[in-house]
């Protein structure tokens, strides 16, 4: 067994190096002399016609089934495959992303600032400061930072303040990564966001992720190292996969990129894995989802087929009446075949319902039915801080973690009524610094004084009573559903999350579809949730049918609502539905 790994790893690294230098021409990434790793192109995404990868991309290119490939040559060309690698080719596209791993400073909902071992963004500043993903395509991370109103002094200098100033990514739009040691130092100390950065990308892609490490100014006592762990990745080698003891770890003043085939679509989420309770419950947790293959279906397409195929033989299109389809079973990676393979990811439906793709719709799944069709993300990551093992954290006391007992309930990093923070909501006047009135991001005022955008996911979810969805034919106007991507990376207690009035749909748990292996879907109508620490799901909220009004999503475990001494807030946010 040791024979072919000594053969491949070689191969494998000295393949790998010109292609990231040739990928990163002298100039992007605002010209520093530390280059962050985000190819142009890859053996899976060589880009160029005729590959279904059409990289670099700004968008994402149509799926149309499997295509089988084989290439006799690297990316660089400068390396032959003898004989070719032949391998299926299901599209996709390059994704990268940049983190700071540190400290920083958060806001509570009764005001009191907390200390926090915590991720902050290095890329996609401008998207992450909106609530959005930060994952960008290759030629938006590249393009680096011009001098102007980003750079201080010279240097690339991404102070974000939380309102809309001439120095304020969102302002100048910008999602680049930076890569000059001193840009990703100036932004990343202190820079701790909670929830960590926001990940999305799509099944297929391929993700680089660079994590650096810009230590804990608060902590110069502590060399702590940081990882980033992928919870639930399926395909986990342990090089990758952040566990310290099986893998590497990464100091202060090293990056290191860790390298992702996206998985199977769902709900996952990511953290440190460096002492788990100590650097969980100080923050170091993240959400993140896969968007499944069936959303880059063509206008028109059958999910069904683009799922099953027809069946797999040659007769049975024809004896149906269709073109023949090459489906996603066809991919040994994800064909689910029951008879053969138990823990199959995507059973088919048990019959064609016929539906089609509409150009530009959303599912959670690769269901095959259209039954996991939503209009909207909404990512709720469920969390809980113990404000005095935070303070002990910041200070030179010996943590105890068996007293560890979380006194704030955080969904995205915040307690009510903080999570329905957004400017002009609630009595909140439109003109408010804090939250941002453009961007909604809650900043805090750190200890060097400068104000950075701390918590920049809301929770207040709105959805319109009409004017969503294709609806059913038996109901005449269709509200919107949202998909609420759960997460609960709590270190200390269950949580439960309720929702009265608006039926929570329970369509995945842990990145699976809820469907038996026949194919029939197990969907859960309930009004209540629970989930413990390193637990994902996935509900649809609908509100088709549902009155105009303020809902709310929130915990029936009564002491959780409430924020450390104060009696009425934490783990709840309001439904608005809209005429
Ligand atoms: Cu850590």
């Amino acid at each position: 067994m040791r024979k072919p790994y000594k053969i491949w790893l070689p191969i494998l690294l000295v393949y790998l190096a010109p292609l990231t230098a040739s990928a990163q021409a002298p100039g992007p990434q605002g010209g520093g002399s530390f280059r962050v790793q985000c190819p142009t192109a890859t053996l899976l995404h060589p880009g160029g016609s005729g590959t279904g990868n059409p990289t670099p991309a700004s968008s994402e290119a149509p799926y149309t089934g499997p295509i089988s490939r084989s290439a006799t040559k690297d990316p660089t060309g400068a390396y032959t495959f003898s004989p070719a690698l032949t391998f299926t080719d299901h599209g996709g596209a390059i994704k990268c992303q940049e983190i700071s791993g540190g400290d920083g400073m958060m806001t509570e909902a009764d005001g009191n600032q907390t200390y926090m071992f915590s991720f902050g963004p290095l890329s996609g500043l401008g998207a992450i400061q909106n609530g959005l993903p930060g994952t960008q395509f290759p030629s938006v991370f590249n393009s680096g930072y011009t001098a102007g109103p980003n750079f201080v002094n010279s240097q690339p200098n991404p102070i974000y303040d939380g309102v809309t100033s001439p120095s304020d990514p969102v302002a100048a739009g910008a999602n680049a990564a930076l890569s000059d040691p001193a840009g990703i130092m100036n932004t990343g100390v202190l820079n701790g966001n909670i929830p960590a950065p926001l990940m999305a990308f799509d099944e297929d892609d391929e993700f680089f992720l660079t994590l650096s490490n810009v230590g804990m100014i608060m902590r110069p006592d502590l060399f702590e190292q940081h990882t980033v762990h992928f919870h639930g990745y399926p395909n986990a080698s342990s090089f990758y996969d952040g566990v310290p003891d099986a893998s590497l770890a990464i100091n202060i003043g090293g990056s290191f990129t860790y390298y992702y085939v996206a998985p199977d679509a769902g709900t996952y989420f990511w953290h440190c894995h460096i002492t788990p309770p100590e650097h969980l419950q100080m923050g170091m947790v993240g959400q993140l989802y896969v968007r499944p293959r069936q959303n880059r279906l063509q206008g028109g397409a059958n999910l069904f087929q683009s799922l099953a195929g027809c069946l797999g033989n040659s007769t049975d299109c024809p004896a149906r009446g269709l073109p023949a389809v090459l489906g996603q079973q066809s991919d040994k990676r994800t064909a689910c075949n029951p008879a053969t393979d138990i823990l199959c990811s995507v059973p088919i439906p048990v019959t064609d319902t016929g539906a089609l793709q509409t150009a530009g719709a959303k599912y959670v799944y690769n269901d095959g039915d259209g039954s996991t069709a939503y209009d909207f993300d909404v990512p709720l990551q469920i969390h809980g801080f113990d404000p005095n093992f935070h303070f002990v954290g910041m200070t030179f006391n010996p943590e105890g973690f068996a007293d560890m007992k979380d006194k704030y309930f955080l969904l995205n990093g915040r307690s009510y009524p903080d999570t329905i923070g957004i400017s002009g909501y609630a009595g909140l006047p439109a003109t408010a610094t804090n939250p941002d009135p453009v961007t909604n991001a809650i900043s805090t005022n750190d200890t060097d004084s400068i104000s950075r955008p701390s918590q920049p996911l809301h929770s207040l979810i709105t959805l319109s009573a009409s004017g969503g969805h294709a609806c059913a034919a038996t109901v005449t106007t269709c509200g919107q559903r949202a998909a609420l991507r759960i997460a609960d990376l709590d270190v200390q207690e269950y949580q439960t999350l309720s929702s009265i009035g608006i039926p929570m749909l329970l369509v995945g748990f842990n990145a699976k579809i809820l469907r038996d292996q026949a194919g029939n879907n197990l969907f859960i109508k309930t009004n209540s949730i629970t989930l413990g620490g390193g637990e994902s799901l996935d509900v649809i909220l609908d509100s088709t049918g549902i009155a105009p009004g303020t809902y709310f999503l929130y915990t029936p475990q009564l002491d959780h609502l409430s924020n450390d001494a104060e009696n009425f807030g934490g783990l709840m946010t309001e439904v608005v539905v809209t005429q």
